[in-house]
């Protein structure tokens, strides 16, 4: 892995090891933050003794190519980076990170170890590979400074990222594997689209793509067969592949509250995982209360657990998730799906159908990046309360706010409802999923759309580009993680593209915080993110100057977003698409964004000397 151009910055550090003055010298007795490109990702821990016997202090990191990294005491808040680096064993203070005066800059992405050894007014810094990232040791993981690479099968210690600046996309709408009105998306479609979703959204959440009995693949039949009416296994993994390239995780849709029978009302098709399990489902593992019952069939002796009145599912059998080979079956699929196929976190359908805490079961069995639930009710007091039964392990979809900001609000010219509504009225920002539109309440074939209108469903109203524009806004200027619903983003996407550059920039995250005013015909937010902020203006307030020293995203007749900030040019999304000509350098290694060594015949991002480049 050595090479000239590490041997040199080896060089370069060395001749740092003379430079004096730091500036952490009167703070050495910490304890010590660690900062990834200015925000903070944990503490150092104690660490008992080093293998020379000196007591040393960690904290491990996943960093990229051009992530800027800082300690900071936390008693006299200077920030500064070790110059006296160890050397020896694993350790590459030299190749890997840049030294500068007070800071590293990471030329190879991975996951550090960052070893403090106290050597009484020499303390030494040990940099070590393969650190604890993702874990309790309170470095790395995901959300801090936006600094987690793709690592697909990687397991995370919680399904809710913290401060997360992920932009999620929402790439279908009913049967959009058939219908043409806003593009079909199948796999393969999606697939030729990859590269422009990359660059806006860090997350994309896929329909169901098991076997299924039902065009949308809402009534699975059998989990572990990956083919579907979106396209075939390869097809789908291929597309994963193609997103994750370029710097996307991606969501499976995870239907476990029924399943379809397969000849008769209470029988099943295997589910093989391979590896992960085999299963028969017998009709014992049906709720005793599932609708086969009333038709005659023997079904199991448990209750559905499901937390809302319509827990079972009228058009299929519905699982018993006390029962155990439920419960096996379950983790062995969401296993499964992400050791498989490649999946990076799961969206759960049909959450009121079965107790949530199984939620929190499955998912610390696959320690997913993400978890989402589609919990369908519109009051914030029993979505925190789900959030709660699910051990926080899982966010959910806020369909209160969908009702409250979007319906009740911005569609009928009731700005006050905008302040604080749904999870962020409670303070569950972090946990909320934020949606206008859905598969569901956005013209579903399938339904009669009057009687939608009248039903608990809710048909929704955004109907026009100021309304729906008006709701892009919010949603992509509020913390949460905002949900882009596909035929929005098909039909306004220059638009939503400036929107997400607004946010990016300014780092708007999961937790950021929001000060807000709204009055008779209008609303106005400052929401503060990681590298500046956003300004929202709705209603009459749209037609305001902008605010001096802040940049315009867009400005319609009701809606105008303005955003001070510069996203860090090292996040993956603005690797820039270009095609290196072909042999590289052969004297200069060549690493993917895990900081394993590739070849020239790889595809994907790839980082060389410290800059990154797309190979396609
Ligand atoms: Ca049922
Ligand atoms: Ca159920």
């Amino acid at each position: 892995m050595r090479s000239i151009s590490s041997f040199i910055l080896t060089l370069l550090s060395v001749a740092f090891l003379a430079t004096p003055a730091m500036v952490y010298a009167e703070c050495q007795d910490g304890p010590y933050d660690l900062y990834v490109n200015n925000s903070k990702v944990g503490t150092f821990v104690d660490a008992g003794t080093s293998p020379d016997g000196l007591p040393q202090l960690n904290i491990s990191a996943s960093v990229k190519a051009g992530d800027k990294l800082q300690f900071c005491n936390a008693s006299c808040n200077e920030f500064f980076f070790p110059q006296t680096i160890e050397r020896g064993g694993d350790v590459d203070g030299g190749g890997n990170f840049t030294i500068s005066s007070n800071q590293a800059t990471c030329n190879v992405a991975g996951c550090y170890n960052f070893w403090w050894k106290k050597s009484f007014g020499n303390d030494k810094l040990y940099i070590g590979t393969d650190g604890n990232c993702g874990g309790s040791q309170g470095g790395g993981g995901q959300g801090g400074g936006g600094v987690d690479p793709i690592n697909p099968g990687k397991d995370y210690a919680t399904a809710v990222p913290a401060q997360c600046t992920d932009v999620m996309l929402q790439a279908f709408y009913w049967k959009s594997n058939s219908d043409s009105k806003y593009g079909t998306s199948t796999w393969a479609k999606l697939q030729n689209q990859a590269s422009e979703i990359s660059q806006y959204f860090q997350l994309v959440w896929l329909p169901p793509s098991c076997l299924a009995n039902d065009d949308m693949g809402y009534l699975p039949k059998q989990y572990p067969n990956q083919n579907s009416k979106m396209g075939m296994k390869a097809g789908l993994m291929n597309l994963i592949s193609a997103l994750h390239n370029g710097g996307t995780r991606v969501l499976a849709d995870v239907v476990i509250n029924h399943a379809a029978n397969s000849s008769t009302w209470n029988d099943f098709v295997a589910q093989d995982f391979g590896s992960y399990g085999k299963f028969s489902p017998q009709s014992s593992w049906i709720t005793s209360n599932d609708e086969a019952k009333d038709k005659g069939y023997s079904v199991g002796s448990n209750a559905d657990d499901g937390q809302e009145s319509n827990r079972n599912y009228g058009a299929a059998r519905d699982w018993d998730h006390k029962n155990t080979n439920v419960q096996a079956m379950c983790r062995a699929y969401l296993k499964f799906l992400k050791g498989e196929i490649g999946y990076d976190g799961y969206r759960f359908d049909y959450c009121g159908g079965y107790h949530v805490s199984h939620i929190n079961d499955y998912v610390s069995a696959a320690k997913p990046y993400i978890s989402v639930m589609e919990y369908w009710n519109g009051d914030a007091n029993v979505l925190k309360n789900r959030i709660d039964d699910a051990s926080k392990n899982t966010m959910t979809f806020d369909f209160a706010s969908f009702y409250t900001a979007y319906q009740q609000g911005i569609a009928s010219n009731n700005y006050s409802k905008l302040v604080k509504p749904g999870l962020r009225g409670k303070g569950y920002e972090k946990y909320a999923v934020n949606f206008i539109d859905n598969h569901d309440t956005f013209n579903r074939a399938d339904i009669n759309n009057s009687d939608c209108g009248n039903s608990k469903d809710g048909y929704s109203s955004l109907n026009n580009k100021e309304l729906i524009m008006q709701c892009n806004a919010y949603m992509l200027s509020m913390p949460g993680i905002p949900c882009v619903f596909w035929p929005h983003w098909y039909t306004y996407k220059s638009d939503i593209k400036a929107m997400i550059t607004a946010r990016r920039n300014a780092g708007i995250h999961s937790e950021s915080a929001v000060s807000e005013t709204s009055g008779s015909g209008y609303y106005e937010a400052t929401v503060t993110g990681k590298y500046g902020k956003v300004i929202l203006y709705l209603g009459s307030s749209a037609s305001k100057s902008a605010p001096a020293g802040y940049k315009q995203a867009v400005k319609g007749s009701k809606y105008a977003m303005y955003y001070t900030g510069t996203m860090p040019t090292t996040d993956i999304e603005k690797v820039e698409n270009k095609t290196l000509s072909l042999p590289l350098n052969t004297n200069e290694p060549m690493f993917n964004i895990m900081g394993q060594q590739v070849d020239q015949t790889y595809k994907g991002i790839v980082i060389q000397n410290g800059n990154k480049y797309l190979l396609q």
